[in-house]
């Protein structure tokens, strides 16, 4: 058993395996230190940490974690608070960045005894239908019986499937997004979607010392359009409420200019190659499902491996792609509609005043009890 890439999915998978006595080798691009160091999500639902917790990888992330069961929507100069935890059964997230999570799982593999190689670039697989031969920096080749293509939408997994073999179903957004990473305290407490005429802007929430922030800006935009000095005054700008609130600044440790890319690549099976996370699907950051459904994939995954490793039992994962595609275009749909709501446009278009107060008529709705309330609790909360 082979699984490329040491990122979310290749980790909770390689780990689940291990404890249930299935031997399998990592194959990872990267170092451990940077695969450690990688900034990214910060947001776990709670399905995940139980899944976490139940595999002995939660501990650290229930300590240093924090709760979340509210978000802040600001729109017109007024915040609207979304209570979603009560709603949806007193479900939380969990606030714990992603590098973290990487680092738990990392050693929890190692110290089982598992094998991970960093450094090991898999530049080709093959056979995929057979046993298929993976082959790492162009030189050694290693024969599988079955390949985990955990490495992300810029991997070699995806690639290796012939021409023809599924569909693929990709939407690229208009708008794209400034994310921000600084050593700056939250000045909030819930996560902010702030919804300004001039575009979204979003605080998120990482640790004590560091936050996210994002900021919508055209696509492909240069990041010489934005020195530091404008990304707080904008931040400020969008955010600002009648209250006034007053945002913490604070060195900017890293900034990016992302892609807003809805990707799903159909069946999630090919032969014996198996697709999990971003190598599979990829959603804009809204919403926050990208790494959760990651996490989703590697454990519906291993539980297959395991009926079939263990019971000779094969239906489960027969039955991987169209479960996992269920859940992803699921996350697809709500992470689309979030992303219309906070930048106003929809499919019919509608722009200026009568957009805009539509979405305060929305965002008061979910801010609510109502049923549609509820709706958006189960789908954010997941
Ligand atoms: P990853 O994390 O990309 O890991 C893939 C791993 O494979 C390695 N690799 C290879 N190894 C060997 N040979 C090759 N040829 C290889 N090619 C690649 C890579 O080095 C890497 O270590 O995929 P995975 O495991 O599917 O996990 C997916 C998540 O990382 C991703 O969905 C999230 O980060 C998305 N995302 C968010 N998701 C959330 O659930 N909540 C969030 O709040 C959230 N915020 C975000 C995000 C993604 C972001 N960016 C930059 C893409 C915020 C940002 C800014």
């Amino acid at each position: 058993m082979v699984i490329v890439g040491a990122g979310p999915a290749g980790l909770l998978l390689g780990n689940i395996l291990l404890d249930n006595g299935v031997e399998c080798l990592i194959l990872e691009r990267h170092t451990r230190e940077y695969v450690e160091g990688r900034a990214r999500a910060g947001l776990i639902e709670d399905r995940a940490v139980t899944s976490l917790t139940a595999y002995g990888l939660g501990d650290r992330l229930r300590v240093e974690g924090t709760p979340h069961t509210a978000c802040e929507f600001r729109i017109a100069g007024r915040r609207f608070v979304a209570e979603y935890g009560s709603l949806a059964g007193g479900r939380s997230h969990y606030v714990y960045p992603q590098q973290e999570l990487v680092k738990d799982m990392v050693a929890g593999f190692l110290k089982k005894g598992g094998q991970i190689r960093f450094s090991a670039e898999v530049t080709g697989i093959d056979r995929i239908t057979d046993r298929p031969r993976v082959t790492i920096r162009g030189t050694e080749t290693v024969q599988a019986e079955v390949v985990a293509g955990c490495d992300g939408f810029h991997g070699v997994s995806r690639r290796s499937v012939p021409d023809g073999a599924g569909t693929t179903y990709e939407y690229q957004h208009v708008h794209g997004w400034l994310a921000v990473l600084a050593a700056a305290p939250p000045s909030t407490q819930n996560i902010i979607y702030g919804m300004h005429p001039d575009g979204f802007a979003g605080h998120m929430l990482r640790s004590k010392t560091v936050s996210r922030y994002y900021l919508q800006c055209p696509s492909g935009d240069s990041l010489a359009n934005w020195p530091d000095d404008r990304i707080w005054s904008e931040l400020r700008h969008r955010l600002a409420t009648s209250d006034g609130w007053a945002l913490r600044d604070g060195p900017v440790i890293e900034k990016n200019v992302l892609d807003m890319r809805s990707w799903v690549r159909e069946p999630m099976r090919f032969g014996n190659l198996y697709l999990a996370g971003d190598a599979a699907h990829i959603l804009t950051p809204v919403g926050a499902k990208g790494m959760n459904l990651a996490l989703g994939d590697a454990q519906e995954l291993a539980l297959g491996l395991l009926d079939h490793y263990h019971r000779r039992d094969d239906r489960r994962l027969r039955a991987y792609s169209a479960t996992r595609l269920a859940a992803v275009w699921r996350d697809q749909e709500f992470s689309t509609w979030m992303l219309n709501l906070i930048h106003g446009t929809g499919p019919s278009d509608q722009i200026g005043p009568f957009a805009d107060r539509l979405r305060l008529h929305t965002v008061a709705e979910i801010s609510g009890r109502s049923a549609r309330a509820r709706w958006f609790a189960e789908s954010y909360a997941g």
